[in-house]
């Protein structure tokens, strides 16, 4: 079949900063494999000023209804002012981004409570976060089994989702403080499930429409997801699949085999990669791949679902969001396995140029032109082995396949409770030292770097950029999701990495024999951070709340609404949040004054935006040195080395 040939380089794409996935998306271009970068090219029309600004209103027909805020009679024909437009706007995204974290953390519920029943192929491995967990839900734990325990304290989470009123139990984990300030502000979540419906009613027509009581909602609903859904999906994962340690694996396209059938798990939620890796090692299965001339299966992953498997088991991710298709590209994928989020339609078309099977395994996520085989958890190994012994027949039909060599070693698997012991040792576990350095400025401030990988910037240049910038000037890392994936393509998820740090820092991170940047897992797994940042506060010596902490975060390459769901727990948790190039609400100047102003006077944490990676990272950077100031930490203090009295006095 003669095959058009598609133009590559046109100014719309700026392409990803991998020299060896953009030497693979010209390849697919040449060979007319079409992915994101043509699709962007050839779209004939382009984002509109109302869309990207959020002041486009079409929630009901007499829409839609353009506005621009300067202009007086641009109102709604119902008379909706742009301010209410833009934030029933942002409010949707908040829901969809929550609703997105809860239908994971839930099917994460089912899947440990079927398990604890024995009706599912999984074990408690965490028997003390168990523990902990039940202290937290109130369940007893005195002579009974794990398995008793995991049954009372699965139907009590599954319960929070439809709770109507009350507060979800994780909301209690935060500082003290912070807890008040909810209360008093009444933004502490009800229910998971219900605040997510709330803000659907809300955002009708002519149902909510003050911008700030809308917003309002949009914090409770986030609150929801972060201090809720999210953090039960972490913790019930580690509960069952093992809570992360660091381990050393690799990145990038280089982790597929040419010798191997490759299959690749793309998604979100953890249960189907964990079966997969379960069954990839089976002599059954290993022999039947060894029949068809490969020498086995090498699993790799793609976006969180890849994340979720290279904290727990060392596999490689061989792509961020934004790789996606070029994994495919390469020719040497047998079957790509995706579940739900942030899974690529054009997917679809791509692997149709290869001999690529497109698996889709969740009721909740078909993709038309892929073979979808429901997951469900109770026959969990018995579908896994059916999708692997699949991808084993596609073997022999490969074409051209072209892996790149090159991937890069990363240290993963940062969960809380290693930093707690990496940093405080095996049998004095605390944050003590962590807190003891940023008193002391040899770290000035901790830094969250999350998200998305986009299309409109050279991906993953952003992120390493405003990493790079970050740990020069002493402010420790955390990663998350794609763009963790990003710094790990770069070599900044290495100890090695030290090198590129500030003085205090490196010191620091070549006495534990750490990274700069710790990579702590997938975007659920913000939670994680959450608890951290709450852990310093505990530990104390930097302030009784979160907002007092020298912290700020940002997404630099954001996409996706959940990322805006996140950031808006974040700014309520009393976070500096700075998101790249684009913001939903410009439009109105009023409500993104009221983000980017006026809410930190009621959370203490406030939102920005900024596209200069250099500048996003300063930005940063003048937040945690103002917090200092506040501590009265600000001046470098000299090293003090501990003797035996004043630890005893400590
Ligand atoms: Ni987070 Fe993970 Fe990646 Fe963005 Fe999508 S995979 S959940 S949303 S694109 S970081
Ligand atoms: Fe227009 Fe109001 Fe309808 Fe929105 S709700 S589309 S602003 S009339």
């Amino acid at each position: 079949m003669a095959r058009k040939i598609i133009p590559f380089t046109k100014p719309r794409c700026p392409g990803i900063f991998c020299e060896a996935s953009t030497r693979i998306l010209k390849e697919a271009a040449q060979d007319g494999v079409k992915t994101y970068v043509q699709r962007m090219e050839e779209r004939a029309i382009q984002p509109c000023l109302f869309g990207q600004g959020g002041t486009c209103c079409r929630n009901c027909s007499f829409g839609p209804c353009m506005m621009i805020e300067d202009v007086p009679e641009s109102i709604g024909i119902c008379g909706a002012t742009p301010a209410t437009v833009a934030a029933r706007n942002f409010c949707r995204m908040v829901a969809c981004g929550s609703a997105a974290h809860m239908d994971h953390g839930r099917e994460t519920a089912l899947t440990f409570l079927a398990a604890a029943k024995g009706e599912a192929p999984f074990e408690i491995k965490d028997e003390k976060k168990l523990h902990f967990l039940a202290e937290l839900y109130k369940v007893k734990t005195e002579g009974r089994s794990k398995e008793d325990i995991a049954i009372e304290l699965g139907e009590k989470v599954l319960a929070e989702f439809g709770q109507q009123e009350g507060a979800l139990v994780m909301t209690t984990r935060a500082p003290t403080k912070r807890q008040e300030l909810w209360k008093k502000l009444g933004v502490i979540p009800r229910g998971v499930d219900r605040e997510v419906v709330e803000i659907m009613h809300r955002t009708h027509m002519g149902t909510d429409q003050d911008y700030r009581s809308l917003i309002f909602q949009a914090t409770r609903c986030a609150l929801a997801d972060g201090w809720g859904a999210s953090m039960i999906a972490s913790e019930l994962q580690d509960i069952l699949f093992g809570t992360p340690v660091p381990l050393r694996a690799v990145v990038n396209l280089g982790a597929l085999s040419e010798d191997h059938v490759n299959i690749v798990i793309h998604g979100h939620e953890p249960q189907m990669p964990e079966a997969m890796a379960m069954v990839a090692q089976d002599p059954e299965i290993v022999a039947a791949a060894q029949e068809v001339g490969a020498k086995g299966i090498n699993l790799a992953g793609v976006c969180c679902s890849g994340n979720e498997v290279l904290m727990r088991h060392g596999i490689a991710i061989a792509g961020s969001f934004i790789q996606q298709e070029v994994v495919l590209a390469t020719g040497a994928i047998e079957a790509m396995v995706v579940d739900v989020q942030c899974v690529m339609q054009g997917l679809a078309e791509v692997a149709k140029c290869f001999h690529t099977e497109l698996i889709t395994t969740s009721s909740r996520a078909m993709i038309e032109g892929a073979t979808h085989i429901e997951f469900d958890h109770h026959r969990a190994l018995e579908i896994a082995r059916d999708i692997t012994l699949r991808a084993i027949g596609k073997f022999k039909q490969r074409r051209r396949v072209h892996i790149p060599d090159r991937k890069m070693d990363v240290v993963a698997g940062f969960s809380h409770e290693t930093i707690n012991h990496i940093l405080g040792g095996a049998f004095r576990a605390s944050y003590r030292p962590l807190n003891d350095n940023i008193i002391n400025g040899r770290i000035r401030g901790v830094g969250a770097v999350v998200g998305c990988d986009s299309c409109w910037v050279e991906s993953g240049r952003v992120h390493t950029t405003v990493v790079q910038e970050l740990i020069a000037n002493n402010v420790l890392v955390l990663v998350t999701g794609c763009a963790a994936t990003a710094c790990g393509r770069e070599g900044f998820l290495r100890p090695e990495a030290a090198e590129l740090a500030g003085p205090g820092l490196r010191e620091v991170c070549e006495t534990v024999g750490m990274p700069p940047v710790l990579h702590m897992g997938s975007c659920v797994d913000n939670s994680r951070i959450l608890i951290a940042a709450t852990e310093i506060v505990k530990e104390g010596g930097l302030g009784d709340d979160i907002s007092q902490i020298p912290t700020a975060g940002c997404a630099p390459e954001w996409m996706s609404e959940k990322a805006i769901a996140i950031g808006q727990y974040f700014v309520a948790s009393g976070a500096f949040v700075v998101f790249g190039r684009t913001f939903p609400t410009t439009g109105s100047k009023v409500v993104t004054d009221f983000l980017f102003r006026e809410i930190e006077e009621l959370y203490g944490g406030l939102w920005a935006v900024e596209s200069e990676p250099t500048k996003m990272a300063q930005m940063m950077i003048e937040h945690i040195e103002r917090k200092r100031e506040a501590l009265g930490i600000q001046e470098k203090k000299e090293r003090i080395l501990f003797d035996m009295a004043m630890r005893r006095e400590l």
